[in-house]
């Protein structure tokens, strides 16, 4: 078995208490960390070591090499006298701090990142000759992860929607697959994307909320503009607070046209479905966590992938004949409104994505990843979706700002595997040293290079309609209700709750009451019980439905509930007073076996005592809070620690003399019951539970005398993800 890790490990080696002082070399990146591969910004391999390409040699110098004695100090007239401007290290020190940041992206400026591996399945050659789709063929990839709304700072669990783009470098040249984790979007046509987003940002007088769409503009925004009906349900349900970027599914959104061998075109919707599952975090719980550990996706990606659990995504396709109407079943495939159920086109697996490492420096790879949905490669080929075409202008646009010129590409994160010889020069920033005098084409003094090249690239010659030019949508466009209504039906119970929970809370941040009353109006259109409650819980009159609601089937594949999923990487507490420390450490054991990450939570820090391995205490009943667990183990019934005291900690101020059980690990009970998390205990654990109040025979409560039997069973009903019948829906 791989040595168990308990991930979060800071540096490539645990430090010494004192100050070390013998000088040695920098650290490698830790086990779990890859930069970017060794490619010249022309996409030639270099073979340069990635230890190379960081910070070397054992001393501090400039940025020239010039080694320093002292970083301390800035020069000056004596000890207390005036610092002197010819300081060259002071300047170069401070002025390179002063220009450390760049503009965050205008959009999905919060994301995390990883290094991965794409295998093709070699099943696709029927629908495209793109190269990196062959059987076997393993391809680097660069995912980011991000919110759409908040700030570089702002926190991850909030309720938005999130982006999945994919960066493949592929031997054909780099292909961007830049989607999301909702399939449809709020607009139809790219120019509407300022209107949308400057309405869901914050406020532009106080700038608030920050990173939230609870407030007057985003709300104001969607009920006029009722195309963006569809994606603000799919935001409004669970799909909007994910449980970790792992459990995500992954979308291109718009239709693609993909191009065989034969010169044959289809057109597909590209999806990402995770091996995990498709899960969330309940509304309570990623309010708690903003505040706890406002980096808790990002945290959780990189902490799986340094424990060993890689998250993996099946790369799939639904394919549709390219036909001159480009419908499907009477769908729109030029609607990014809309979507195909799965039931009439299923998604076929072509590929499987695994993220492998954790990048070494945010700022290089994370921060200056450049992704542009017009990173194509032969074989993948764009449609007239009109969001697109837009998309097709900005991302390239937006990094010139953003990265300060036109050669971006050549960043490290950027650059393709594949030859680069493009006649594109100079530029701030050029870091290849172009050879030769004629960067120009057609041209005799360098030899004629570069060629064109017969196997290029070649826009799939699709028939362009010869039409009058007008400022206009088909009228195909103008049905917004129908697949919001499929979305809804297609909902367990329990996430219907959830849907109407979540337009309530966000509406009644709402000032206006015109506002809310006109959501309202438009939720009728989608559904009379959902309008009605969400009235009623705003104290609104329930609206008339505007007609019959569109008659529609289920698509069941949209729940996300009702099947079983593997379980790897969940995090397990196990709370533990002093008594039967062997349990504690045979289950902590048993944790990291079946592949999730054990964290041992006690009265206060060190290691635990008694014989056996040592086991270090991960939280103490202070430090811990019931989100960071996918599921509690209590061994025991832990009585109150030295610290339990309102004073010294208010959530160990329960007001009651008796304290029985310590009340931080009480709370943590009530709050992990509230969020239908699985929970279990052996010896007197179940005084613990009778003195949070929670009947030991509740659903999924499992109290058993042998904790490997009660792990085995907690561990089982986490392949469900939640127990969902503790609270069922009426
Ligand atoms: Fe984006 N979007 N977008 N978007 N988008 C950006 O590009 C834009 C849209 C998406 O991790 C920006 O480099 C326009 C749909 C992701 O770096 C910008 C329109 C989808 C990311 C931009 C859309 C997306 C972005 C900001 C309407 C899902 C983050 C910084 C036509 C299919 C990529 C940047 C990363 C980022 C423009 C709509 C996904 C400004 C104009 C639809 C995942 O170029």
């Amino acid at each position: 078995m791989k040595k168990p890790i308990i991930p979060g490990r800071p540096g490539g080696e645990a430090p010494q208490v004192e100050e070390p002082v013998e000088p040695r070399e920098p650290l490698p990146p830790k086990p779990d960390q890859r930069g970017p591969d060794s490619y010249s910004p022309t996409g030639q391999a270099t073979g340069v070591p990635a230890e190379f390409r960081a910070q070397r040699g054992a001393y501090l110098t400039t940025a020239q090499g010039l080694r320093l004695p002292d970083t301390d100090h800035s020069l000056k007239a004596g000890p207390r006298g005036p610092v002197l401007l010819r300081d060259h290290h002071l300047r170069e020190k401070i002025t390179h701090f002063d220009h450390e940041r760049i503009p965050e992206r205008v959009v999905h400026a919060r994301g995390a990142a990883a290094h991965g591996v794409f295998r093709g399945y070699g099943n696709a050659a029927a629908i495209t000759k793109a190269a990196f789709l062959a059987k076997g063929e393993e391809t680097p990839v660069f995912v980011r992860f991000s919110t759409v709304l908040g700030s570089r700072g702002s926190a991850d669990t909030v309720r938005d929607t999130r982006g999945f783009a994919t960066k493949f470098y592929t031997s054909e040249g780099v292909f961007d697959l830049v989607g999301n984790n909702i399939p449809v979007f709020f607009i139809q046509d790219a120019i509407k994307f300022p209107d949308v987003i400057h309405a869901a940002k914050p406020q532009p007088d106080r700038e608030i909320p920050q990173a939230a769409s609870a407030h007057d503009t985003f709300w104001d925004f969607v009920s006029l503009h009722t195309e963006a009906t569809h994606h603000t349900l799919w935001n409004m349900s669970d799909r909007g607070i994910p449980r970790s970027f792992r459990t995500m599914e992954g979308f291109g959104v718009h239709t693609f046209r993909l191009v065989n061998a034969d010169g044959e075109t289809s057109l597909v919707k590209f999806h990402w479905k995770p091996r995990a599952g498709v899960h969330s975090l309940v509304w309570e719980e990623a309010q708690l966590i903003n505040g706890m550990d406002p980096d808790f996706h990002r945290r959780d990606l990189a902490d799986a992938i340094e424990a060993g659990a890689f998250p993996e995504w099946e790369f799939g396709v639904q394919v549709f004949p390219d036909t001159p109407e480009q419908t499907f079943e009477g769908i729109d495939l030029l609607d990014p409104t809309k979507i195909v159920p799965e039931e009439l086109a299923p998604v076929q697996p072509i590929g499987l994505l695994t993220l492998n490492a954790n990048p070494v420096n945010f700022f290089a790879e994370t921060e200056q990843v450049a992704f542009h949905v017009g990173h194509l490669v032969p074989g993948i080929d764009v449609t007239d979706d009109p969001l697109l075409a837009g998309r097709l202008f900005s991302y390239l646009d937006t990094q010139i700002t953003r990265l300060g010129g036109p050669n971006f590409a050549q960043l490290p994160i950027n650059r393709t595997h594949a030859q680069v010889n493009d006649l594109l020069r100079d530029g701030m920033h050029q870091s290849a040293v172009h050879a030769g005098v004629a960067p120009y084409r057609p041209n005799s003094l360098d030899g004629g290079c570069p060629f064109q090249a017969a196997g290029g690239y070649v826009e799939a010659p699709v028939q362009v309609a010869a039409a009058p030019r007008v400022r206009a949508a088909p009228a195909s466009f103008d049905d917004h209700f129908s697949q919001p209504r499929m979305f809804w039906l297609s909902l367990s119970p329990v996430e219907r709750e959830h849907v109407i929970a979540a337009y309530t809370f966000e509406l009644s941040k709402v000032y206006e009451p015109a506002i809310r009353e006109r959501v309202v109006r438009v939720l009728a259109g989608i559904d009379p019980r959902l309008s009605a409650q969400v009235a009623e819980g705003l104290g609104l009159p329930t609206p008339e439905h505007p007609g019959k609601p569109a008659s529609v089937s289920a698509s069941p594949a949209l729940s996300q509930m009702g099947g079983t999923w593997p379980n790897a990487g969940r995090v397990i507490g196990i709370v533990t007073g002093d008594d039967d420390l062997d349990a504690v450490r045979r289950v902590r054991r048993e944790v990291f076996e079946a592949g999730m990450v054990p964290l041992v939570v006690a009265a206060s820090g060190g290691v635990l005592p008694g014989g056996g391995d040592p086991v270090p205490v991960q939280r103490t009943f202070a430090g811990a809070r019931s989100v960071e667990f996918d599921a509690l183990l209590m061994a025991g019934a832990p009585g109150p620690g030295k610290d339990a005291r309102g004073v010294r900690d208010a959530k160990a101020a329960n007001g009651k003399a008796a304290m029985v059980i310590d009340p931080r690990i009480l709370l943590m009970l009530h709050e992990a019951y509230r969020h239908a998390k699985p929970l279990g205990g052996w010896g007197d654990a179940a005084t613990a539970f009778d003195v949070a109040g929670i009947a030991t025979d509740a659903p999924g409560i499992v109290i058993g005398s042998d904790p490997a039997a009660v792990l085995g069973e907690v561990a089982e009903l986490l392949t469900r993800h939640r127990v969902w019948d503790r609270f069922p829906a009426a």
